[in-house]
This record gives structure tokens, C-alpha cells and sequence, in this order.
């Protein structure tokens, strides 16, 4: 009786004890590249990780994993999906996949130029494609961005898609580049990303395509002579939350990785402009041979046939209401 009582005491104390310990509990999550920490999407999961931590008062701690330590882009997302891993920044490259309504984003020439592309995903439309991933098992937090994507390879100049034919090309595992650089002529071998840069050093394919944040940050100026400036497509990023998990925070938490987010956008936007600013310098320093007056309307013009299937898949208003937007 007596035990018992000092036992229910001590139970009682030990919890009271614990208690304010488990208010002051640190959650960890994690958050994952495909890409090197010293680069564009780095600096986003990192100014994410500390703008969360800064903002839940340490109650949250963000794990950044950087060169697909957690594997490749499409594979982070399923894990998100599954709820086995909490947090993903990726390109959008493998997200149709699992939210087929931002394969509008990947529409070849779609928009002009950055601010044309960082207004439409600042806007409604941006926000009305973040909100389709709630029913996918995601909270889509914020849109960042690659860039606008340039081809490389280890051949040729490139300055009209006649160049191209025959070029066998990784791409991302995206249906609409595919179905685009098909009509270009190239052969398209999908890959994950943490593959290509092995792949272009053994040969098994003659080039890639990617912005030149990617391209520096990889190093692919190492394993390839010759880049155009193409910038066929814009490369929207994405960071992507377990829906589970963001369902579990408090209002003000769900507020602070909201916030977080945008900061991280913000960090990535202007690194990728750094990049882009004296990208072109650095690759010729490195060796590269750069193609930067490619004419554009010879690309557009291969495209026809596969824009007509774009605006009959997507519908021509949705297109022109990106196209058109201001
Ligand atoms: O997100 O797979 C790709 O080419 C992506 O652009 C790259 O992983 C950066």
C-alpha cells in the first residue's frame, strides 16, 4: 500500500518533470537535393532548415541531405508520398508523375523569361497547382525554380535542332520534355539525376540538358565540351511536405514552414541569377565551347506538331492564361 503510494507519487512527480520536457521536445524531419549543397537548391533546404528552426524556436530541426543521399528526385517524392520521409525540394521533373496537373509547367517555350515565370507561380495560377497536391498525400509549400534549362553534349555545337538528330540525350523522367525533344530529333534516354553524370563520362549518352546552375554545381563541364543556349524550358522546383506530417503541426507551426519556404525560394531564386549572370564566363574559363546565339525559332518551329498535341492535352485557354499572364 504504502510502496504503492510512493511509486504513484514518484509517477506523478516524474511526470510533472517530463511534462514541460515534452513542450521543449525537438522533432526532426528531413529534407532532401539531388544536387550539391554549393548550389541553387542548397541554398534553399539550408536558408529552409534555419528559417524553420529560427521560427519554431528550435522545436523543429530540418536534416538537409544534398547529392540524392536519399536517392534520386522522383524517389524523395514517393518516400514523401509514404510518409517516410517529411520534406522534399525537387524539380518538377518527376512530379507529374504523381500530380499530373503541373505537366503544364514543362510545356517547351511557355514562358519568356524568369519574371514571366516567377509572376505565374507567385499567382493564382501557381497557388491553384500547389493546392492539387493535398489530395496526393502532399502540402506543397512553395514553387522555386532550376532556371530555364540549356542543352550540352559532348559532340558537336548545337545551334538548330538539325544538330540534334541522332544526339542520344538523358532526360528527366518527365513526359513532356520527352515527347518535346523526340520532335527535336533526339534520342531521349530518361535517368534519374544522380545517374547522369556517370553516364555522360562512360558515353552511355552524348549529352543532358539542365540550367547553368545545375551544370556548375555538377561539374558537368568536366565530362562535356559543347553548350547552347537553348533555354528551351523554364524548370520549375518544388518544396513538397508530407501531408501527414504538415497536418500535425499547430496553426502557427504550418505558418512558419510556410514562411520558411518562401524564404528559401527567395535564397534559391537569387543564386540561380548569380549563376546565370556568370555561368557563361565560367563554363568557357572551364573549357566549354558555348553557343549563345541559337536561333530559337528554329526550336519553336520543330515543335509544331507536339504543341498542337500540348493544346488539345492542357487546353489552349489554360495555356494562353499562362502565357498571357501579367
Ligand atoms: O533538380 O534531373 C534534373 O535534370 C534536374 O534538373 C536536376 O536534378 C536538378
Amino acid at each position: 500500500m504504502r510502496l504503492q503510494s510512493i511509486a504513484l507519487g514518484v509517477g506523478l512527480m516524474m511526470g510533472s518533470l517530463l511534462a514541460p520536457g515534452l513542450a521543449n521536445a525537438q522533432t526532426t524531419m528531413r529534407i532532401s537535393i539531388s544536387v550539391a549543397q554549393n548550389s541553387h537548391q542548397g541554398v534553399a533546404i539550408d536558408t529552409f532548415a534555419k528559417e524553420v528552426e529560427k521560427r519554431t524556436n528550435g522545436r523543429y530541426k530540418i536534416q538537409t541531405f544534398y547529392n540524392g543521399a536519399l536517392g534520386g528526385e522522383r524517389e524523395s517524392i514517393e518516400a514523401v508520398q509514404l510518409g517516410t520521409q517529411e520534406l522534399a525540394f525537387s524539380s518538377s521533373g518527376p512530379v507529374p508523375n504523381f500530380v499530373p496537373e503541373t505537366k503544364i509547367l514543362d510545356v517547351p517555350f511557355l514562358f519568356r523569361d524568369k519574371a514571366h515565370a516567377r509572376a505565374v507561380l507567385d499567382g493564382p495560377i501557381g497557388d491553384e497547382l500547389l493546392a492539387k497536391f493535398d489530395a496526393k498525400g502532399f502540402k506543397a509549400l512553395a514553387w522555386a525554380e532550376n532556371g530555364f534549362r540549356h542543352m550540352t553534349n559532348s559532340k558537336r555545337d548545337v545551334k538548330s535542332p538539325d544538330d540534334l538528330k541522332g544526339l542520344k540525350m538523358r532526360t528527366m523522367e518527365n513526359p513532356v520534355h520527352i515527347a518535346a525533344y523526340k520532335a527535336f530529333g533526339i534520342i531521349t534516354t530518361p535517368m534519374a539525376f544522380p545517374e547522369v553524370f556517370t553516364a555522360l563520362q562512360q558515353g552511355t549518352v552524348d549529352g543532358q540538358e539542365n540550367p547553368l546552375p545545375v551544370i556548375i554545381s555538377a561539374k558537368f563541364d568536366q565530362v562535356q565540351k559543347h553548350l547552347s543556349l537553348t533555354g528551351h524550358v523554364y524548370s520549375p522546383c518544388i518544396f513538397v511536405m508530407s501531408k501527414a506530417a504538415f497536418d500535425k503541426l499547430s496553426a502557427d507551426d504550418k505558418k512558419a514552414f510556410l514562411e520558411a519556404a518562401k524564404e528559401g525560394t527567395k535564397a534559391n531564386r537569387a543564386r540561380v541569377d548569380e549563376d546565370d549572370a556568370k555561368g557563361v564566363t565560367d563554363l568557357r574559363a572551364k573549357g566549354m565551347t558555348v553557343i549563345d546565339n541559337v536561333d530559337k525559332s528554329k526550336f519553336v518551329s520543330a515543335l509544331t506538331n507536339v504543341n498542337a498535341q500540348f493544346e488539345k492535352d492542357f487546353g489552349k485557354a489554360n495555356l494562353d492564361r499562362i502565357r498571357n499572364f501579367k
